[in-house]
């Protein structure tokens, strides 16, 4: 299994990273060499190969590793990115409504799997609730209609076609006349040709009487490179709106497809991973590339290193790890940030703290942020620095100027005591560390 064998080559070569006692430069150049080994072996370009490991090592050596984290992370983050920049943009989705008809014509050359991913379109679509329909506007291999049929009646979606028609045109004209009411309709055409220039220009005929909405090129991933070619060929003669890669399950040469069709710019929606219906996935180059490394954990780590490009200024810190920290100051870690504050760095960082605090209680002051925006903006400065002066009155004023209510600025109150109390547990039980002069890194 090609693309496996690719995943786990390049897996690989990052547990040396992984495993490695020191990340230097030596470290880095044999993990660039045995990603190029890894992408050459799967028939990626070679020039492509010897740019991506040209990026790959220069940011993992020079650029400059935020601090908090290990330089091992840097440079794992650093082929992630490059692998999923290699593999293209993330394609624009395909914009489906209900209703207004959506019409899909597949085309590419003989035996790249358009009638297969007509089939498997429809049934990805089906699945998500849309009415799809299939039309067979191949007049040319004999037995085009009954494979599609077959497949057709396997996925109960309606399917037309005309034994009497001899022109593709006229075919695809009465089926979408006849599948008027449906959400997505999948053209399937013929790829049976002597020469690949009669069989674009018969593209490029039923593009211009048909005007479907998109044009998705099949491309058999099997021939590799060659992939570029011809994805190159057929968006020359019709813009090409997307590209589905088939047979990336069976291929040693999946990689190289994939990257050869990325780097024409051609955005790849779909991709095929198998004979069966269901053998279909949308094409997402980040979380394709973190399959394909086997990293489920990438998301995390990544989350790591964005957390570390945070500064948290080092006076803020140090009040927050003694649990002095004022309401205002307690309100700016979340606000600071959004969603990934200064706190869940801190509390992440304190060994066996993710036991204590439960992720809903981050979560939930994160939701809170707007509603406490306000109630803090209405108190007296007093108040911000010394909330220990909050009694009923206090708490009705301040819920009258925010608009709120009582409930919410006890609520406030309570969340942030909360946070304060468990700083101080936290100290006593000597689990938080006490930085004597220096902090840790990335609180500078
Ligand atoms: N392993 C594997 N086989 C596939 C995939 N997609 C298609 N195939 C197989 O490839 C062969 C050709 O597929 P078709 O869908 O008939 O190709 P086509 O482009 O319609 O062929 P023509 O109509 O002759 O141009 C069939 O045997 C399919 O089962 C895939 O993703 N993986
Ligand atoms: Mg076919």
């Amino acid at each position: 299994m090609s693309l496996e064998h690719l995943g786990s080559s390049l897996y690989q070569a990052l547990k040396k990273i992984f495993r490695a006692s020191i990340v230097d430069e030596a470290t880095v150049k044999e993990l660039v060499r045995d990603i190029q080994r890894a992408l050459l072996q799967a028939d990626v370009n070679v020039k492509l190969v010897l740019d991506i490991s040209k990026r790959i090592e220069d940011r993992a050596l020079k650029e400059k590793v935020p601090p908090g984290i290990s330089r091992r992370e840097h440079v794992i983050k650093v082929v992630y990115e490059e692998l999923t920049r290699f593999l293209g943009e993330k394609p624009v989705p395909i914009k489906i409504e209900p209703g207004k008809e959506k019409v899909m014509m597949l085309v590419g050359i003989q035996g790249s799997g358009k009638t297969t991913a007509a089939a498997k379109l429809a049934r990805y679509f089906q699945k998500r609730g849309l009415k799809p329909a299939l039309i067979c506007a191949d007049t040319y291999r004999p037995g085009a209609f009954a494979q599609l049929q077959q497949l057709a009646n396997r996925i109960n979606v309606p399917l037309y076609w005309n034994p009497k028609a001899k022109n593709p045109v006229e075919i695809a004209f009465e089926g979408l006349k006849h599948f008027s009411c449906k959400d997505m309709i999948f053209i399937d055409t013929a790829g049976r040709h002597k020469e690949e220039r009669e069989l674009i220009k018969e593209m490029k005929t039923l593009e211009k009487k048909i005007k479907p909405d998109e044009v998705m090129l099949v491309i058999d991933g099997t021939i590799g490179q060659q992939a570029m070619i011809q994805a190159r060929a057929f968006n020359e003669a019709t813009p090409i709106g997307s590209i589905l890669v088939t047979k990336l399950d069976g291929s040693a040469r999946g990689g190289g497809a994939l990257s050869a069709v990325a780097a024409t710019g051609a955005p790849i929606k779909f991709i095929g991973t198998g004979e069966k219906i269901g053998d279909i996935e949308p094409f997402v180059p980040s979380r394709f590339v973190g399959r394909l490394l086997g990293m489920g954990d990438l998301e995390t780590l990544l989350d790591k290193v964005r957390e570390a490009e945070i500064k948290v200024p080092e006076k803020k810190a140090r009040a927050i790890l003694s649990g002095k920290f004022t309401l205002t100051d307690w309100y700016e870690q979340f606000e600071a940030v959004r969603g990934m504050g200064p706190f869940r760095k801190l509390l992440k960082m304190i060994p066996g703290m993710s036991y204590d605090i439960p992720e809903e209680k981050l979560n939930m002051a994160e939701e809170n942020l707007e509603k406490w925006r306000v109630i803090i903006q209405s108190m007296t400065p007093k108040e911000k620095e010394n909330p220990k002066i909050f009694n009923a009155s206090r708490i009705r004023r301040v819920a009258r100027g925010s608009g709120t209510s009582e409930k919410d600025v006890k609520e406030l109150l309570k969340q942030y005591s909360m946070m304060r109390r468990m700083m101080k547990t936290l100290r006593r039980k000597k689990k938080l560390p006490f930085f004597g002069k220096g902090l840790p890194p990335g609180f500078k």
